[in-house]
């Protein structure tokens, strides 16, 4: 998967080389790029953004940045002799806190793509007319992580890729890990202890020291479907109905 991250603060992304995802680099499983977005800029200020059209607290970051980049970022892929794209458009994810939520199901769907481009803004967003020119050249998605605000959308680029590249084939050192985890089946993850049996006066669940598989399988399930029940009712609640 090639991944290419536009920003005012690229070196935010530093984080992705570390641990599992540098690694996943290093083996070429992902590749992943950061952009400066004022290198596509002309001015003497090298400027991103200006006041909002109508008037209103903050700024706005202009268009034309944002699509020099973008033509940078295609003018990079594959092309045929006639100088077309031998590939399906890529993925633009555009992180906002107005956009659709972005879900363990959305990061399964996303780490089957072969390319995805983040175009995280900061300030009060992206001018709008940037987000229709390029749906003619991208698959856009606008996501959001969740209903806090975040001063940019840089740390939610970290979230979506760690999740989305995480699901990529051999990315993960234990794949079979993934299907325990919470999310994965709509359940929150059962809880889990190790070694010593008694800490601090506190016992492990005999039955984890039973060597039944079956019945510790099933203490799990009901202990999944407990938790879900108390701390996520709106998740529970979907689960039965599914
Ligand atoms: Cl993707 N961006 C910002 N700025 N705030 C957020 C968010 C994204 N998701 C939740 N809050």
């Amino acid at each position: 998967m090639k991944i290419d991250l536009i920003s005012i603060l690229p070196e935010f992304f530093e984080a992705l080389d570390l641990s599992l995802i540098g690694r996943a680099q290093q083996d070429g499983l992902l590749s992943i790029h950061r952009h400066n977005l004022r290198e596509f800029t002309y001015d003497k200020h090298r400027s991103v953004d200006s006041p909002p059209a109508g008037g209103g607290a903050g700024m706005v970051m202009k268009p034309e940045p944002w699509a020099l980049a973008m033509e940078h970022v295609l003018s990079r892929r594959e092309t045929d002799p006639a100088g077309n794209s031998t590939q399906e458009h890529p993925v633009l994810i555009v992180p906002t806190p107005s956009g659709e939520l972005f879900t363990q199901s959305r990061a399964e769907e996303l780490s089957k793509k072969s390319h995805l481009v983040f175009a995280p803004g900061r300030f009060e967003g992206i001018d709008e007319r940037f987000t229709s020119w390029a749906a003619e050249r991208f698959d856009v998605r606008r996501l959001s992580i969740g209903d806090y605000v975040l001063n940019g959308g840089e740390s939610a680029v970290i979230v979506m890729v760690e999740a989305i590249t995480r699901l990529i084939p051999g990315v993960l050192g234990n794949e079979a890990s993934l299907d325990e985890e919470s999310h994965t089946d709509g359940l929150l993850e059962y809880p889990v202890y190790t070694k010593p049996a008694q800490w601090r006066g506190q016992h492990i669940p005999e039955i984890l020291l039973s060597g039944n598989h079956a019945r510790i399988s099933a203490w799990r399930q009901t202990q999944a479907e407990e938790r879900t029940q108390q701390i996520r009712p709106d998740l529970w609640q979907r689960y039965q109905s599914s």
